[in-house]
């Protein structure tokens, strides 16, 4: 054999050796059949102490020569593909985490897809369980840990939770009365309450979720018995116009008939023999926050996560569906369990974007930079679950405790506290002049016709969806040129304005109604020179984009209390007080600092009456009327601001 100088040898083994071991070579994409090719598959139905079997799905690294934590995901949205020939093209929380090997579960929740089990959305938390039949996420969790942990085989005993959205609140609730095996725990978008996530903001309904309503609301056919296919449907509303669908369909009441079920003569869209109450049902039977839906919330429950679990809490800035939710898990960990390991990271992503891998990250229009989720992943993600699934997991991760991307200077940042501890409040005042001011001018009061016929739409670019994502990023310059639109707007930043944390509108309003909703929108206006990116739809340049920073609404009936509403009193001066979820984004010197006052949102949630009804979703047409609402320039804004 020729004599070959050993550096070429060298380098032709390392080619060789990448090119037929690039199986375990850390890799940005997924080669084809990669989980089936490095992975064995197992499905099993785990005993839960009161005897329902929940199907669980196992992939197992087919090199046995060493042990593997376990990471699962509880999920209502099905563990499939099923059959042990069948495998997902990638598992686990990313690419990284698969390809080095680790045990990846996934189970279908009670009462979902192949388990059984009665479904219970957003079941509640039993404390101090006593009998074999006070069951819930968390015994469900702890029992199947229990199982996991003793009979798959090369397991290091040790186990992590994910999860996005559902699953996400799943991951949450394994923290509570955790299995001892838990180590670590990564809530991501985690639902913590269908009040004030998804369904609900401040107690207005989401119309924009309309159809999603089903995905939860219609129990299987034979509810206990488990299924293998979708045995709901997505209401049709039959056009892609939901802002005209809606308004022409007048009061909520009008949609009951894509809810109705199954009777033996009046078959609809149900599956045969459903008898039980659902999800529709549940949001128009429960228009307050009662009983049924504090029952359903886990934040209440975060006060005692025990120290063997580590958490990290991920989420996104422009995430339309759950931002209460993950910001709340956090804090609340955080509020009640000082000695554990519990971090944030919250990066410029719209709902579990965090999880995809496209290079260039945007949400809708707005263009952030690139590689931010792949960084999260290899940087963050990772190095989390293998310090405390595979390393000494002493909470020497390296990672700080706030991980967060500025989305102006679009730059990550480090805090030891989130918010950050220089954070201060700042208030800026709403003039007559429709100025955001640091000092109060005179007091007076600007109003505006608020028409039930002509809602302010949500977005230029309102489509028929499961749920609304994009309008997060969405230019404001078509709302700000409204009449029913109130925008107060600072001069040309002459430095940064750093604003990281909560924000509080402090309203003075009035109506000549009995009802009315109040919506804030936080804006960064961008200056003509602004560059536009690819991601900008055609009729848009980034030259004086408007921005949406934050959004919120307060259904003015849960102005003092979410449970007890009260109506306006007619043109009497009243407080709102609205709390706009936490931001991390700089005001750059050259842009503007604006905010938008509005009453109507549509149809991102439903049409308020401005008549005082007991229920809205029982509202009769007459009790729908335009009023004039006022809104008087004591009202304020505070910030929180992130001094240089
Ligand atoms: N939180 C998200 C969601 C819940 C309910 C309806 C639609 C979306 C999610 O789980 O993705």
């Amino acid at each position: 054999m020729k004599h070959i100088p050993p550096y070429f040898l060298i380098l032709a083994l390392t080619t060789i050796c990448v090119l037929s071991c690039n199986e375990n070579v850390q890799t940005d994409e997924v080669q084809e059949n990669y989980v089936a090719r490095n992975y064995t598959k197992q499905e099993v139905d785990i005993e839960m102490r009161d005897g329902v079997k929940l199907h669980t799905t196992i992939y197992s690294p087919k090199d046995t020569s060493r042990e593997y934590p376990i990471l699962m995901q509880r999920t209502p949205y099905s563990s499939r593909p099923y059959g042990e020939d069948q495998f997902r093209e990638q598992i686990g929380p990313n690419v990284h985490l698969m390809q080095e090997g680790n045990i990846i579960v996934y189970q279908d929740v009670r009462g979902r897809w192949m388990s059984e089990g009665r479904y219970d959305n957003m079941r509640a938390f039993i404390p101090n369980k006593t009998t074999k039949d006070e069951v819930d996420e968390s015994s469900d969790t702890y029992d199947t840990i229990e199982w996991l942990v003793n009979n798959v085989d090369n397991n290091n005993g040790k186990v992590g939770v994910w999860g996005i959205s559902y699953p996400g609140f799943y991951a949450t609730y394994a923290t509570v009365d955790a299995h001892p095996a838990l180590k670590a725990a990564s809530p991501q978008a985690c639902i913590g309450d269908f009040f004030f996530d998804d369904f609900h903001h401040n107690g207005a309904y989401l119309l924009s979720y309309f159809r999603a309503t089903s995905l939860f609301g219609t129990p299987r056919p034979n509810n206990e018995s488990p299924i293998d296919t979708a045995w709901y449907t997505l209401p049709d509303i039959g056009t892609e116009d939901q802002y005209q669908f809606f308004l022409d369909s007048g009061p909520l009441q009008n949609l009951n008939a894509f809810f109705e079920y199954e009777t033996a003569d009046t078959p609809k869209i149900r599956p045969e023999g459903v008898t039980d109450d659902y999800f529709w049902n549940e949001l128009k039977e429960h228009p307050n926050y009662d009983e049924l839906w504090q029952s359903k919330g886990i934040i209440q429950h975060l006060k005692d996560v025990k120290s063997h679990v580590a958490t990290m809490i991920v989420g996104g800035w422009f995430d339309a569906e759950d931002l209460y939710g993950p910001l709340e898990t956090y804090k609340n960990i955080e509020k009640y369990n000082q000695g554990n390991y519990n971090t944030m990271v919250f990066g410029p992503w719209d709902h579990g974007a965090w999880a995809r891998r496209k290079g260039r990250n945007a949400v809708g229009n707005y263009y952030f930079g690139d590689s931010i989720s792949e960084f999260f992943q290899e940087k963050i993600e990772t190095k989390f679950f293998n310090h405390f699934l595979k390393g000494d997991g002493n909470g020497e991760t390296g990672l700080p405790e706030a991980y967060v991307f500025d989305s102006g200077t679009k730059k990550w940042a480090t805090h030891d506290a989130w918010p950050p501890k220089a954070s201060v409040k700042k208030t800026f005042f709403l003039s007559a002049d429709q100025k955001l001011t640091k000092t109060q001018k005179d007091i007076s009061k600007i109003q505006f016709v608020s028409d039930i016929k002509k809602p302010v739409p949500y977005s230029e670019d309102i489509k028929t969806v499961f749920t609304p994502r994009k309008y997060m990023t969405d230019d404001q310059r078509f709302a700000a040129r409204r009449s029913d639109v109130l925008v107060f707007e600072t001069d040309v930043m002459e430095e940064d304005l750093t604003l990281a944390g909560d924000i509080m509108a402090k309203l003075n309003v009035a109506t000549t109604g009995t009802a009315a909703d109040w919506i804030v929108k936080v804006i960064d206006v961008h200056p003509d020179d602004a560059e536009t990116n690819e991601e900008m739809q055609d009729h848009l340049k980034l030259a004086n984009y408007h921005l949406m920073v934050r959004s919120e609404v307060m259904r003015g009936r849960f102005r003092n209390s979410f449970s007890d509403p009260e109506p306006f009193e007619p043109n009497k001066k009243t407080v709102i007080n609205l709390k706009l979820q936490d931001v991390f984004h700089t005001i750059k010197k050259g842009h503007k600092l604006q905010v938008q006052v509005q009453s109507t949102w549509f149809p991102l949630i439903d049409m308020n009456p401005q008549t005082y009804v007991d229920n809205i979703f029982k509202a009769e047409e007459e009790d729908f009327k335009t009023q004039t609402h006022t809104v008087f320039t004591d009202s304020s804004i505070e910030f929180s601001v992130l001094e240089p």
